[in-house]
């Protein structure tokens, strides 16, 4: 066998990570760092160098599943397809399209095949069943930035390379290298940071490893967050910090009336917080040359996610910090066009059929998935899609979706394992390995700290008759448009590019306003659909070359051309180009969101004042599905329950003791880590485990201690205005064992 040597962009994080991946024949022998990657610099990560022993897992499944009779089977992909085709026109004609739902996990947005084709899945099934783990993770964020800029995917990122000061709120990259902010060596910036005379500052109810790296560290109650940030604001105000707003930006007097009922003062107690600690950080922000306030996971996965994503930006409007480098900025990807209109931004569009939420960003919240399921009457979810997710770990309450999802008459899985949710599949399609598929970061481009693209083609060609995830995908696009198992898959893609190419011909400011979409669809290139649709796609984008506009500019080949990735520079200011608000200008008090606020004043008045819990991550697991390297699970079990060691005390536990963790809905076992990097009152458990369900194919993970901490988590509480699962902040009880 040859050894060849492939670079290739990790997709397992948010990093974008550049990789030197050697293959001896078509096995993985080697991953390292790719020194010449022009973002990432030969940063990577246990999780990256153990991509050989995930590509090449034993328990990925290699042919599709289909059960009969309670057990799966081997059966060919045409027999799989044509299963799907049965299954979905039954319960297509015994109760209608709304009794299909479709989930779409954490990968569908990491892999380059998701992002294309998924819009078009949930479309041709026709149904407004359409469930995320956006829901689950960064919906607040999406919803505040609707609101206050007019494009719920228009987020500003946190300038960290250039900032002078940075306010973080329930983020640890240092172990998740950073989310809705793609900076690859996230620990090694955050450093270049500090030793440029810059500070960073880490609000957390946890002193995490990111903490230990920070100047200053907060303990901060969980779900306080909105709370501590008017009190951000209220001080600005109140000390006379605040700058004199550009005339783009409005709602500030609405926003000062709103903050007024925060003085630090108030709030401090539900903080956690001394108010003249939150004045303190109120006047380092103001000060500082640049500042940007980023807050993530433990701020979004909370009661008050939305208050919180928009009171993060509005700090960044109020010091004068947004839009400017080393403040919040906004990324421009190369593959999205900037010259698309988009319609202001509103949400409960239609609502959910039992709890009645509203739909956010079309879709509905996870958190009421297995009400769906459960409760009868017309409209009733029968049939479930689900590509890349796995609710039945992921999601709040887990446990009863997971019976919810055994009740369902027909389900199609897009993964490559049998685990807690596939089990519960008529039919697994897996897609392939990590090496026989391309890459391209469509999702994570939006929000890189630098501009940047780069494309990785498949390091191995697929096995003969397997198709890729975006055959797949396409395959069952076809079969829910009605068009049959065996349709021609060219019709739907050049439905996809022709719809495209004459949305850009008659958009204005477009490159190729009023030209021929008929002279431009030959010009596009590439090996596969994917590759064209990413080709169409940088031609089209701020960056590209338009289809001979700017003869320079990006298109597939500039990428094929670069293994080592194109770097398009430091972030620019961009605001005028991405608000999309009805007025065109930052709506800083949006009034849907200020009609949550009294929500968090009868919080604030009437707060849990027992035991809450709080999630965490661990560098070497990646939500639920990494379990199965062995390398990433051996050393000591990560899925301890983290308890302030005076609550320990309290309780008599002590280290490696079992405790009893319940809750409304649930309880689980695990065992205790008490320690003083957790403040009193809080308790901490990481997501993705518990892999001891009967009937999962994952020969590691099944024997890893851990429980998942989603049986104690809560469906009924909600972030309410985007629908978010609150995961940090959930009422628990804990019992020594
Ligand atoms: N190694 C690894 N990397 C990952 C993942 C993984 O599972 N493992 N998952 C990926 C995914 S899907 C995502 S979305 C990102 C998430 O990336 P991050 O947002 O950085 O996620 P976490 O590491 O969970 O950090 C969240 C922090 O919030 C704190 N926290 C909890 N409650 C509160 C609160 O009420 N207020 C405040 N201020 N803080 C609170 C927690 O203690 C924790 O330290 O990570 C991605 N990267
Ligand atoms: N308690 C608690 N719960 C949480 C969180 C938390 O912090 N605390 N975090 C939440 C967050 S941020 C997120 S994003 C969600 C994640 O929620 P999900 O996306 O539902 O769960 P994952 O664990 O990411 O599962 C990913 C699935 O994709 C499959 N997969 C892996 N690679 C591929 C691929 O290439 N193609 C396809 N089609 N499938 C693939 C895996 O086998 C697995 O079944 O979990 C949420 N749940
Ligand atoms: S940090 Fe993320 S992208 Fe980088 S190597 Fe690790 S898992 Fe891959
Ligand atoms: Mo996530």
């Amino acid at each position: 066998m040859s050894t060849t040597t492939h670079f290739r962009t990790c997709p397992l994080c948010e990093a974008t990570c550049g990789l030197k991946i050697t293959l001896d024949g078509d096995r993985v022998t080697d991953v390292r760092g790719d020194r010449d990657d022009m973002f990432s610099l030969g940063f990577i990560c246990p999780k990256g160098a153990k991509l050989g022993d995930l590509d090449q897992d034993p328990d990925r499944l290699s042919s599709p599943l289909v059960k009969r009779d309670g057990r799966f089977a081997e059966v060919s992909w045409d027999e799989a397809f044509a299963e799907v085709e049965r299954g979905l026109a039954a319960v297509r004609q015994k109760y209608g399209n709304e009794a299909v739902a479709l989930y779409m996990g954490n990968p569908s947005i990491h892999t380059m095949a998701g992002p294309v084709y998924n819009g078009v899945l949930a479309k041709s099934l026709g149904t407004r069943n359409i469930y995320t783990a956006s829901t689950s993770d960064q919906m607040p964020k999406h919803v505040s930035c609707g609101y206050v800029f007019g494009d719920p995917f228009s987020i500003p990122v946190p300038d960290i390379d250039r900032t002078d000061y940075l306010l973080m709120l329930g983020a640890n990259p240092v172990e998740s290298n950073g989310s809705l902010c793609t900076a690859p060596d996230f620990p090694g910036r955050l450093k270049k940071l500090r030793a440029r005379g810059g500070t960073v500052v880490v609000v957390d109810p946890r002193r995490t490893r990111t903490a230990d790296l920070a100047d200053q560290h907060l303990f901060i109650r969980p779900g306080a967050d909105a709370a501590f940030l008017f009190a951000l604001v209220h001080t600005l105000f109140d000390e006379n910090l605040a700058v004199e707003v550009p005339e783009i930006v409005h709602g500030v007097a609405e926003l000062r009336v709103l903050a007024s009922k925060f003085p630090p003062e108030t709030v401090a107690s539900a903080c956690g917080i001394d108010a003249s600690a939150i004045r303190q950080v109120a006047r380092d922000l103001s000060a500082a040359p640049t500042a940007v306030v980023y807050g993530r996971i433990g701020t979004t996965t909370a009661e008050f996610g939305t208050l919180s994503s928009w009171l993060v930006d509005a700090l960044n409007v109020l010091t004068g910090n947004l839009d400017r480098p080393g403040g919040a900025m906004f990324p421009a990807s190369a593959a999205r066009a900037t010259y698309v209109k988009r319609k202001p931004f509103r949400t409960g569009r239609w609502s959910s059929r039992v709890r009645g939420l509203p739909e956010v960003a079309g879709e509905l919240p996870t958190a009421t998935l297995a009400d769906e399921i459960e409760t009868p009457g017309e409209g009733q979810v029968r049939a479930l899609f689900t590509v890349g997710g796995n609710p039945a770990s992921s999601a709040p309450n887990a446990p009863r979706l997971a019976a919810a999802l055994a009740d369902l008459e027909f389900m199609v899985c897009v993964d490559p394992y049998l685990n807690e949710t596939t089990r519960h599949a008529t039919v697994i399609l897996p897609p392939p390995r990590l090496t026989q598929s391309p890459h391209f970061d469509f999702g994570l481009t939006q929000f890189g700290v630098r501009n940047f693209a780069n494309y990785s083609a498949p390091a191995l060609p697929l096995p003969a008759g397997r198709p890729g995830e975006a055959q797949i995908l396409a395959r069952l696009v076809m079969i829910a448009a009605g068009q049959g198992a065996s349709a021609d898959l060219r019709g739907l893609e050049e439905m996809m590019i022709g719809g495209l190419l004459a949305k850009a011909v008659q958009a204005e400011g477009s490159p190729v306003y009023g030209r021929d979409p008929a002279e431009l669809r030959p010009m596009i290139e590439g090996d596969g659909p994917l590759e064209r649709w990413l080709d169409l796609s940088l031609r089209l984008g701020p960056y590209g070359e338009g289809f001979g506009a700017t003869p320079s500019g990006l298109k597939l080949a500039t990428l094929l051309e670069n293994p080592h990735g194109v770097d398009l520079g430091p972030l620019r200011p961009r605001l005028t180009e991405v608000l999309s608000t009805a007025d065109g200008k930052v709506n800083l008090c949006p009034a849907e969101l200020a009609a949550d606020v009294p929500r968090l004043l009868s919080w604030l008045a009437d707060r849990p004042r027992g035991m809450v819990l709080i999630g965490r991550r661990h560098l070497r697991s990646n939500n639920s599905w990494m379990h199965n390297v062995p390398a990433l699970v051996t050393g000591s079990n990560t899925c301890t329950l983290h308890i302030n060691t005076e609550d320990a005390e309290k309780l008599s536990v002590t280290t490696g003791q079992r405790v009893l963790v319940m809750s409304r809905t649930g309880s689980i076992e695990v065992d205790a880590e008490p320690t003083d990097k957790i403040m009193p009152g809080v308790v901490s458990l990481p997501h993705g485990w518990g892999h001891d369900q009967p009937g999962i194919r994952l020969s590691v993970a099944t024997r890893t201690n851990g429980a998942n901490v989603n049986t104690v988590t809560d469906e009924s509480i909600l972030d309410v205005l985007s629908g978010t699962a609150v995961f940090n902040g959930v009422p628990v009880e804990v019992k020594a064992i």
